[in-house]
């Protein structure tokens, strides 16, 4: 007994790999021990229950998704500072190459869909029900599943680190590399698994929200009546909807590669690597569209409010989304022009890449015409808003570069990709998602983040960007590749790595200060008591902040893209939110349910035992799954009514009525 012990914790506890394996160890153990400690003492677990892990209510669902988002941003970026840590001097024994290459691979993979992602999502269920005057969303309960099949995803690629081992071969996961010969696992077996559980939660956030986009919008709001913010998320929506089944089918085949021995992707039998490949960027191209195109939505939103004026071309607004929604399934290949297609091949995908910087282009003019002449003010969404311009337009000069394809020859897998992707994926998704999260956070708790500490943070994080990235430029000209655990001296690398490494500590300081900003401000925060703290233009600033559990107590009839502001104008405010105790009727909403947190649970069982071919333990949660999902089907009672006067007592007391 004593030695199947010492085997099995030699083999997944992984004990022999070092401190850093032991540090995460601890500090899983800590954190863990301190969450249940907190609540225990505070006696809270009813309440995480019931106000928590049960709901399905879209504002709660946003804030978890936030919470978990911002967890994630914390580990990619620990990930990221250990990433630079190495490359800081030539020769580095800091970090060992396996783990190098376990570090960019989890640090890509959480990046993009275990942060970008969720973020997104936040601030869909945040912002898009009450920009559209909705009591929820479309599928509530599919919105709880959703966010627990993300959630558990997420957990099972965490947990790689510390048991069993993380995945190694890139956030890309390229075969034959990730073949059975290759990689035994069970690191490439939790990429595979945690990504197809959090992604079918994507594909059905993407359907929910189009659904509730197009059939829950109050009387009167026409499309072209929606605020941008909401266009935005039909467009992602509709990429996610096309493009996540390329990335499910791609994972699914190199999974059943690995796992019966089929031979899709490998050399032998007919396989081709390439194919996966080319299944790969169907999915990843539109994949950084849907991470940016809500980005834009918030700065467009931003941009009208901090500068006071309607935004400039709102039909070209919309149309430009859509454009690049389109387009971005037409630019795969430029992820490896250098597989060797041909000439014509190349110069397809070329001129589609390229075309993208037409609509881009529009955006980025709109932005600025609306902000020209505007009475501009600087809070914290606009900050980070105009921190994006600047940075956007270099990251997008640098995209069209790569996209030259006999030049990509050149850049292909070196610095100057690095130093791209990071600038658009940086000043894109987390710069806007920042600005998304200012702007409306006094309308989740009710209270404002502090301006003072978040200015340090903005400029902290701002320059470390810019010391960070812009020397990589430079490092891919002077040959240096991606991926490269260390370097010799004497190729002229050392001290543009150094400066790029000081760069990442200074964002990671301004991250910390976010930090703190956020812990500071639940107590010293400013209260928002008007509901609208920015003076803001759509509907959602018309509502109470935090905005009550039915959000809209009477559903308003649309006249304007702006309508708030409108009213707000020609003094008719009131309208909105001083109601006759008449207009008050009995308000249907849906029924909390543990069953989606059961699910995403029995999923993660499931996904645990196929990724150690425990098959008893997979057997045991797919069971679950399908009993949950049986169970749900006889779930007859799943709505309820709050009565007219329970409504009206709540808004009497926000002085409403
Ligand atoms: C503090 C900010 C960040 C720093 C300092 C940083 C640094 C790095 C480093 C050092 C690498 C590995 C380069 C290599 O050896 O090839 C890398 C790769 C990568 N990063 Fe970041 N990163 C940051 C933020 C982000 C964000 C916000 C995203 C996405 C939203 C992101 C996405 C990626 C991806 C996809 C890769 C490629 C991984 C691979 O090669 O498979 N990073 N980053
Ligand atoms: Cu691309």
């Amino acid at each position: 007994m004593p030695e199947a012990l010492k085997h099995f914790t030699d083999t997944y506890l992984m004990w022999n790999e070092g401190y850093l394996i032991w540090i995460s160890d601890i500090l899983i153990a800590l954190t863990s021990i301190g969450i249940v400690a907190t609540l225990t003492y505070f006696k809270k677990w009813k309440w995480l229950w019931k106000e928590w892990l049960t709901t399905v209510d879209h504002k709660k669902i946003g804030i978890m998704y936030m919470i978990a988002a911002l967890l994630m941003m914390f580990r990619g970026g620990a990930d990221a500072m250990l990433l630079r840590t190495q490359l800081a001097s030539p020769n580095s024994k800091f970090l060992t190459p396996d783990h190098y290459d376990q570090i960019f691979t989890t640090h890509g993979t959480i990046m993009i869909l275990f942060m970008a992602m969720p973020l997104i999502f936040a601030m869909f269920n945040i912002a898009v029900p009450l920009q559209i005057g909705a009591r929820d969303v479309a599928f509530p309960y599919l919105n709880a599943v959703s966010f627990w099949l993300f959630f558990f995803g997420a957990m099972l690629f965490n947990i790689s680190f510390v048991f069993g081992g993380s995945p190694d071969a890139g956030w890309v996961s390229y075969p034959p590399l990730t073949e059975l010969g290759f990689d035994k696992g069970p690191g490439e077996n939790f990429y595979l698994l945690s990504l197809q559980i959090s992604g079918i939660g994507s594909i059905a956030t993407g359907i929910n929200f189009l659904a509730t986009i197009l059939k829950m919008r109050a009387p009167g709001m026409k499309l072209m009546k929606m605020p941008l913010f909401t266009w935005s998320v039909v467009a992602a929506s509709i990429v996610i909807i096309f493009a996540f089944p390329a990335l499910t089918i791609a994972l699914a085949l190199l999974m059943l590669d690995r796992i019966v021995g089929t031979h899709f992707f490998t050399m032998l039998h007919g396989g081709d690597p390439m194919m996966y490949v080319n299944l790969f960027w169907i999915w990843g191209h539109p994949e950084v569209y849907i991470v940016v195109l809500p980005a834009f939505g918030i700065f467009s939103e931003v941009v009208a409010t901090f500068a006071r004026k309607r935004i400039f071309g709102y039909n070209s607004m919309v149309a430009s989304l859509l454009l690049i929604s389109v387009i971005s399934y037409f630019v795969w290949a430029h992820h490896f022009f250098t597989m060797g297609a041909g000439a014509d091949v190349n110069t397809f995908f070329a001129v589609a890449s390229m075309m993208v910087a037409i609509p881009t282009g529009v955006k980025v003019f709109n932005w600025l015409f609306t902000m020209y002449r505007g009475r501009i003010s600087f809070e914290l969404p606009m900050l980070w808003t105009l921190a994006f311009v600047p940075n956007f337009i270099i990251g997008g000069a640098t995209g069209v570069m790569l996209a030259v394809a006999p030049a990509d020859y050149q850049y292909h897998n070196s610095y100057f990709l690095i130093a791209h992707f990071h600038q658009v994926l940086i000043a894109g998704p987390v710069f806007g998602l920042l600005a998304g999260m200012y702007y409306w956070w006094p309308k989740m708790f009710g209270f404002k983040l502090d301006e003072r500490i978040g200015r340090i943070a903005f400029w902290l994080f701002n320059i470390g960007f810019y010391v960070c990235f812009m020397p990589q430029y430079a490092l891919g000209f002077k040959g240096m590749q991606r991926r490269m655990y260390t370097y010799p001296a004497g190729m002229g690398w050392h001290t543009l790595n150094l400066i790029s490494t000081i760069g990442a500590y200074v964002m990671g300081l301004g991250f910390l200060f976010i930090v703190v900003q956020i812990v500071y401000s639940m107590k010293h925060g400013e209260r928002d008591v008007t509901g609208d703290p920015w003076n803001g233009r759509t509907l959602e600033w018309s509502l109470p902040s935090p905005v009550p559990h039915y959000n809209f107590a009477v559903i308003p009839q649309v006249t304007d893209r702006d309508m708030w502001w409108l009213m707000k104008q020609e003094g008719r405010a009131d309208e909105l939110r001083k109601f006759d105790a008449a207009a008050i009727h009995d308000i249907h909403m849906p029924k909390n349910s543990g069953r989606p947190f059961l699910m995403g649970l029995a999923f993660f069982v499931a996904g645990f035992g196929f990724v150690f071919n425990w098959y008893v333990l997979a057997v045991i949660g797919l069971v679950g799954v399908a009993l949950t999902m049986i169970l749900r089907a006889f779930e007859w009672d799943d709505e309820y009514h709050i009565p007219a006067e329970e409504v009206l007592e709540a808004e009497a007391a926000l002085g409403r009525v």
